[in-house]
Parts: C-alpha cells; structure tokens; sequence
C-alpha cells in the first residue's frame, strides 16, 4: 500500500472542511444569487481574489450538464477502447472535468486555449461535438480531424483551439506565441496554456515564461496538477511542488481544481490580471481517476483507497449536484438531465460507429500548408505528390 503523498493529504483535508462552510440561501429560484465560499487561494507575489462567489442555481445546472457529458463520453471511450474499437493512445479526463469547465466559463471563444495530449473534453468545450470526439478515436472520416489526428490530436482552430499536444510540454511555447498574437493584433484576449505537473519542469516552460514576462504577453500558464507525471508522484519529480511559484517573478495563484466555481473565480480574476499586466501562473490541484493512459491501469503506483478517497470526498460533479439540490434544484429534472446525457453519448457512439474511414488518398492532402513542389516516399518505394486543399483543411 502506497501512502497519500503530503501534498494530497493536504488537499484532501482543505476540500472537505471547504465544503462544510458552503453558505447558501434556501430554496432558489433559476437566477437568484446564491453566495459560496470555495477553499481560500493560495497566492505568489500577488493578492488573492476572493473566495467568496456569486453563482446560481442556472449556471450550476450548466457547469453540471457539461461536466456530466465530459464524464460519460471518457467513460464510453475507456469502454471501446477495451473493446478494442479504439488503438494507440489514448488519455481519458475523467476527475478533471471542473478544471476545464472554470476556465471556459472565465473566457470567451475568442480567447485561445491550447493543452497536452488529454484534449478530448477541449474538443467539445470548444463547440464541437461528443460524435466528432469519439469518430476521431475510432479513425473515422468524421472525427474532429477528419480521423487523421487520433485522440491526442484534437484541433479546432475557428474555435481558438490549437490542439492537443504529444511532446510533454510542447503547448506552453505555442500557448506563449498565440498570447503574442493576441497583443500584436491589439485584441481583448488571453490565451491559456495547460499543462501538468510533470510537464511543469521542462525547460522550455521557462523559456516561454521569460519571454512572456518580458514581453508582458497576455498568458495564463495553467498547471493542472494531477499530482502524477505518468507514474511519477510530484514529490519523486519535482523539488518544488508548489507549481505556483515556479515562475519566480511571474505570480501564481493555488486553487481547488475539483470546485468549478473555484477555477472559474480564479481564472476571471488571472485574465484580468494578464490583460493589464501579462503573465500569470494557475496551479489547479485536480486528480486523474483513470490511469496515465489506457496502458496504465493506474493503481501500481497510487492505491485503490487513494483513487476512492477522491470519488467520495472530491469529485467534482457530485460537489455541484449537492449545491443544486441545497439549493432547492428538483432531484427529477437532474435524473431527466442525466437520462438525457447517457442517451447523447451513447447516440453518438452508434453514429461515429458507422462512419466511414478516411480514404487512403487523405494521406496526402495538407502535409504542407501551401502547394509544395515536392514528392513524398511511400512504403512500397513509390512517390506522391502532397495535395493541398484549404476547404478540406480544419
Ligand atoms: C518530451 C516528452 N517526454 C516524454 C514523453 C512521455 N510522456 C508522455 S506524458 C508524460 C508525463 C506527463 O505528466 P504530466 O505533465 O503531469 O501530465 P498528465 O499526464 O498528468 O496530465 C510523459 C513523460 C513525451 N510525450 N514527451
Ligand atoms: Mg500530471
């Protein structure tokens, strides 16, 4: 049996006394304000804002709804990819689903998001749809690259989506170049890195937080620590694990990223600030339940009552559900919601199903981003010529 780490005791311990001091009025009506303490911030050279925060009971009802579609379109792909109608990759979000849902509720679409390689649930907080994620997984013609990228390859740039990331990191520099943008073209806008813990000692991080802190571009470095980097716990990988003082002079702000109204309080409160200032660094404290990816079971290296210990105490879906019904929410209508989202997800999954795949010739189009006077090697020995096609292209 593997001991919490200190750092998950910790967090463990602040989220259940933060939910024993939800302040909330009796019997709300849809729009009433409905006022909530979350865990207070922690903070690195900067104040923290408040941790008291106005909601009500309609925006819960949607920060439950989204949460709920994330969860149960990561729990149909675990399903199909042991039934091995999904190959390779694959990295599930489940347990993170408040981390996501904050940020998106703190930002407009034209605010640019860019992550890792867990990017599904980015696919449809973007727009899209839970078909389009689970054609994508399946390598079908309608998925969200046209079943070219695969699960960590989501991408929607109409959306200000860039994608899902294979290399560890890979999305913090991009993330510093989309926030340039945003400056350069005078635009009222943030974009927002995410990346996790175990990314959050490359190299490259820092030479995109000098930058950015230079240049005072308008970033959000989003560390959602999940406490494991594949296998590897914080303190085994990182000798500083309060990634939110990691930026040195660039400040940071610790939230709980299991309370959506937490993340999404947070995230308001850093996008202001990088608009007048530029860079800021989030740490969202968040857990994984699956394993790293499908190839990990994810119990080698944490224990079952570890996992259990954050379904009972933190899970960030059933902390809304309970502000609902405290809230006077009718418990039949949240039935009906989720009656509705199973049979979305499921819909969805019969549709990307029997979609077709990818001709071979896709192979081909868009290598290049303009017409190239160049040939590729085939396997067989043969050549091709790359086709470009901007209606085609995402
Ligand atoms: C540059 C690079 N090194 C190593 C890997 C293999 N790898 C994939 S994910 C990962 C761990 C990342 O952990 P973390 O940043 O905490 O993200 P999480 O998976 O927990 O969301 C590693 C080492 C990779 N994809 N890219
Ligand atoms: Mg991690």
């Amino acid at each position: 049996m593997i001991a919490l780490s200190a750092a998950l005791r910790a967090s463990q311990a602040a989220c259940t006394s933060s939910n024993a001091i939800f302040r909330t009025m009796s019997a709300a009506a849809a729009s009433d304000k409905i006022l909530i303490e979350v865990q207070p911030f922690s903070a690195h050279k900067i104040e923290a804002p408040s941790n008291k925060v106005e909601t009500t009971l309609s925006e819960l009802r949607a920060h439950y709804l989204f949460m709920y579609r994330m969860r149960r379109m990561e729990i149909a792909a675990d399903m199909m990819y042991k039934a091995k109608l999904i190959r390779g990759f694959c990295h599930l979000y489940d347990g993170q689903e408040a981390v996501l849902t904050g940020i998106e509720a703190a930002l407009t679409k034209q605010d640019s998001i860019v992550t890792s390689y867990r990017d599904h649930c980015h696919h449809i907080s973007r727009g899209g749809t839970i078909e389009e994620v689970m054609a994508e997984l399946f390598g079908r013609s309608t998925g969200a690259t046209k079943g070219l990228g695969g699960s960590m390859h989501m991408y929607n740039r109409k959306a200000n989506f860039y994608g899902g990331n294979g290399i560890v990191g890979a999305q913090i520099p991009l993330g510093a170049g989309l926030a340039f943008a945003h400056k350069y073209r005078k635009e009222p806008n943030v974009a927002i890195t995410m990346y996790g813990d175990g990314a959050a000692n490359q190299g490259q991080k820092y030479e995109a937080l000098n930058m950015a802190a230079l240049w005072n571009i308008p970033i959000i470095f989003v560390c959602e620590n999940n406490h494991y980097g594949m296998g590897t716990a914080e303190w085994r990988h990182a000798k500083n694990s309060s990634f939110y003082t990691r930026g040195d002079f660039v400040p940071g702000l610790k939230a709980d990223g299991m309370d959506v109204l937490a993340v999404k309080q947070v995230v308001s409160y850093a996008k202001k600030y990088a608009l007048e200032h530029g860079p800021i660094i989030l740490e969202l404290d968040t857990y994984r339940y699956h394993g790293h990816s499908m190839s990990d079971p994810g119990s080698t290296y944490r224990s079952r009552d570890e996992i259990n210990a954050m379904r009972t105490e933190r899970d960030p879906i059933e902390r809304v559900k309970k502000l609902l019904l405290a809230n006077g929410f009718d418990a039949a209508e949240l039935k009906k919601m989720d009656k509705e989202v199973k049979k979305e997800v499921d819909d969805a999954v019969e549709k990307a199903k029997a979609a077709p795949i990818p001709p071979d010739h896709w192979l081909w189009k868009n290598v290049y981003a303009a017409p190239a006077n160049t040939e590729l090697r085939k396997v067989d020995g043969g050549y091709n010529t790359p086709d470009y096609d901007p209606e085609y292209k995402n």
